[in-house]
């Protein structure tokens, strides 16, 4: 999740290797729908990445906006199968407002379990000393959480997130 234009399309295909399985566009605010991928072979699904609607975006009327916050509340707080939530966030801006009442929202999930992870993107907008400075503020804004580089352009921080979404998959039921 994240703001519109954060880069989570951007995201979900680099971490896919596909060009357009989520589709990322130069109009924010496009993706209005819970898009779900699934990842594995067929039939033996690995985990299942969800593109949520971006938030934020001004020239959305306050209807939509306010339909989109409830869509969105309620699916973190109360879909069981969530097993993650990566909050994507554009390295120059750092965790907005909007973000942080986000965090409210699954706080208490986070606290009973729930992996939780900012990936600060377009980190290739930013030298080493902006990218230190913008991950220390994240780290503190989510109290000491996972917070790490992305750039889908400039191929940072892929192989991490990777990794640690695989870490958080679903261990397979074994059968016999
Ligand atoms: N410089 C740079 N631009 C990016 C990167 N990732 C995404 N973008 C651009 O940011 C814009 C929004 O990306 P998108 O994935 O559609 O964001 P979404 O609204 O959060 O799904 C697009 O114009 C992307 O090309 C990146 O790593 N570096
Ligand atoms: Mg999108």
């Amino acid at each position: 999740m994240g703001r519109s234009n954060a880069g989570k399309s951007t995201c979900i295909n680099t971490l896919c290797q596909q060009r357009q399985l989520a589709y990322a566009s130069k109009t924010p605010g496009r993706t209005q729908h819970i898009n779900m991928f699934s990842l594995g072979k067929q039939g033996a699904t690995d985990l299942i990445l969800c593109d949520l609607p971006g938030y934020g975006y001004a020239a959305v009327d306050k209807v939509s906006k306010a339909r989109w916050q409830q869509v969105m509340a309620n699916y973190l707080v109360s879909r069981p199968q969530l097993k993650a939530v990566v909050m994507l966030a554009d390295s120059r801006h750092g965790l907005t407002e909007l973000d942080e009442s986000l965090l409210d929202v699954i706080r208490s999930r986070v606290q009973a379990g729930l992996e939780f992870v900012v990936l600060l993107t377009k980190a290739d907008k930013l030298n080493k000393t902006e990218s230190a400075k913008a991950l220390s503020i994240a780290r503190l804004q989510t109290a000491g959480g996972d917070v790490q580089l992305f750039s889908a352009l400039k191929r940072i921080g892929i192989e991490e997130a990777a990794l640690r979404l695989f870490g958080w998959r679903q261990e397979p039921v074994a059968s016999n």
